[in-house]
């Protein structure tokens, strides 16, 4: 477990203690191990080989392509060959926390004389021609733009970064930031995702503890429905910095302990001092780094938690007043049960029991999107959901509001409906169960229209007239003040404006299409919820209670 051990000297503050792991506190951290397994955490060894398969491969034909360019533009062959190219990982798969099914996020870095556009056209055409490839496609305009594909089966997402040098050789080090010099924006952020991961782990004393306290701080805020940057919580980044200040913090504990100050000090964290793994850092561009002390808008960050690769910014912008109290409410729990647990009185399944959202509310926000088909669908969802935080800051100005609980994601369904009243109810989540289905990605296979026949028989006109309306709902749970004794009379809580608002903003779009594109808010009894919602929650209950401590 020592083998990994960095100096002791990491962080912007000398850490609390440097006292190593009691006998107990080792055993607890095996325990969690073995719960993290026993939730499917870990990929197979032939897993975790098949990728390194697959990297060496696109490792090889990033230089292939750099290569093809290079004789393109009339280099010699031994120029063109020199010119090098090569892959960098990121994310969850570079940190060494990825689950079996996770995605390699993966950087393609090529020298000066390689195009940006190239990427989309030549790489991308290479990658079509592999029978390794499926489900090739291609994000030019994103604002990371990238190729997704599967490679061998593996999702892969394949960013570009162009870099202002003759050569790419193999042992090219990212962290000079130097390289960011003369770059295009998108090859900067590109660039950006591996530089964050890098400077991560080189700032992480005990790399192995990291690891598994960030398999469970993950594993945990997915469960208790804390894991999206987009809503408004956090994501897999922010996360990571999290934890790896934490073992700054503590360079020798094992990783229970980890988890267990984790908890402790995020909760008792003096909001809004950022979370900082090192002194910010000046740098070559003109691009702004995040200060408080200079701009105002980042003076409104609640919660800060700073990158630490230049140029350093705060990966968790988006955070409200709203989802920073369901945070704090979630550490606090957190500290409870793990603070048991180090007592040897709990199990660590229990810090993982989802989160009860859907009965924990008496009214309900319900955000309905809806179009016709499935492509539309994608980019209209989409757009509401990242807008969907816009909803929550404006109910957060609501008077007797004391909090609006966004859910982390959007519920997608399918209605096959038989007449036009059908149809338009569906769009104001009006629908029947039985020609109404999920749309996850295992669903899609299934035939639906076979299921409707089967269950409730159709005509061949009404299977000919079926219409299909594709729908996501988003949900914010509600929770408003309690009466006080002198108030007498009914109390009104007035949603109009904010829901009025919201509805205006997100058809302000550029590729708002009205004729397509449908969008409903209204308010929703908790009892009065579609039942698959409570019962998944219910199912998923059940059992985490019964689960048996480790042993
Ligand atoms: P998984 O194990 O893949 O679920 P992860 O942390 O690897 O967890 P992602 O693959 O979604 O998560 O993201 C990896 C990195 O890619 C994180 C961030 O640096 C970058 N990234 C992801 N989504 C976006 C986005 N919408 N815009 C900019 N950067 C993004
Ligand atoms: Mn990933
Ligand atoms: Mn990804």
């Amino acid at each position: 477990m020592s083998n990994d051990k960095k100096p002791e000297t990491l962080g912007v503050t000398a850490p609390i203690s440097l006292v190593g792991p009691t006998e107990q506190e080792l055993k607890l951290s095996e325990d969690l191990v073995k719960t993290l397994q026993n939730n499917g955490l870990f990929e197979s060894e032939q897993d975790a080989q098949k990728r390194v398969v697959v990297l060496g491969k696109l490792n090889l034909m990033v230089k292939d392509f750099v290569y093809r360019v290079s004789k393109s533009k009339g280099f010699p062959d031994s120029l063109a060959k020199e010119a090098g190219g090569k892959i960098f990982t990121f994310g969850s798969y570079r940190l060494g926390v990825h689950g079996a099914g996770a995605d390699i996020d993966t950087l393609c870095v090529v020298p000066k004389h390689v195009e940006r556009e190239q990427f989309f056209t030549i790489m991308y055409e290479m990658l079509k021609e592999r029978s390794e490839v499926t489900e090739l496609t291609s994000v030019p305009d994103a604002y990371v733009p990238l190729i997704k594909m599967h490679f061998s089966g593996i999702p892969i997402d394949f960013v570009c970064a162009r870099l202002a040098i003759a050569r790419v050789s193999d042992d090219l080090d990212l962290s000079d930031n130097n390289l960011l010099k003369n770059l295009d924006e998108r090859c900067v952020r590109s660039i950006n995702g591996s530089r964050v991961t890098d400077e991560i782990l080189r700032l992480v004393p005990n790399i192995t503890a990291f690891r598994t306290a960030l398999r469970t701080v993950k594993l945990w805020a997915k469960r208790r429905c804390v894991y999206s940057n987009v809503i408004g919580f956090l994501g897999g980044v922010a996360w990571a910095m999290l934890v790896a200040r934490i073992c700054q913090l503590y360079p020798n504990a094992c990783s229970a302990t980890i988890v267990a100050r984790f908890f402790r000090i995020l909760h008792r964290w003096k909001w809004p001092q950022p979370v900082l793994l090192k002194n910010l850092e000046d740098g070559p561009l003109q691009v702004r780094v995040w200060n408080p002390k200079l701009y105002p808008a980042d003076r409104n960050h609640r919660m800060p938690i700073i990158t630490p690769a230049y140029p350093s910014m705060c990966a968790t912008h988006n955070v409200t007043d709203s989802t920073k109290a369901i945070m704090l409410k979630e550490f606090q729990r957190g500290e409870e049960l793990s603070e048991k647990i180090m007592l040897g009185q709990g199990s660590w399944e229990e810090l993982f029991v989802k989160s009860d959202f859907f009965h924990a509310y008496k009214h309900y926000l319900q955000v309905i999107a809806t179009s016709d088909s499935l492509e539309t669908q994608l980019k209209w969802s989409g757009l509401v959901e990242s807008r969907f935080r816009q909803l929550v800051l404006k109910l957060e100005l609501v008077e007797m509001l004391v909090l609006a609980h966004p859910y982390v994601k959007g519920i997608d369904k399918v209605h096959y409906c038989l007449t036009e009243k059908e149809r338009v109810d569906a769009a104001r989540g009006i629908y029947s169960n039985e020609r109404t289905f999920p749309l996850s990605e295992g669903d899609m296979e299934t035939d639906h229209l076979e299921l409707i026949q089967e269950k409730t028989g159709l005509t061949k006109e009404e299977r000919e007239n079926i219409k299909t309306v594709y729908s996501t709902t988003f949900y914010v749970g509600l929770c408003v003040e309690p009466k006080t004794a002198g108030t007498t009379g009914t109390r009104k809580l007035d949603l109009v404006w904010p829901t009025q608002e919201f509805i205006k903003l997100v058809k302000t779009w550029d590729n708002y299409d009205e004729n397509t594109m449908k969008i409903t808010v209204k308010n929703v009894k908790g009892s009065m919820l579609p039942s698959d919602l409570v019962g998944e929650d219910k199912k998923l209950k059940r059992p985490s209670t019964k689960i048996p401590a480790n042993v």
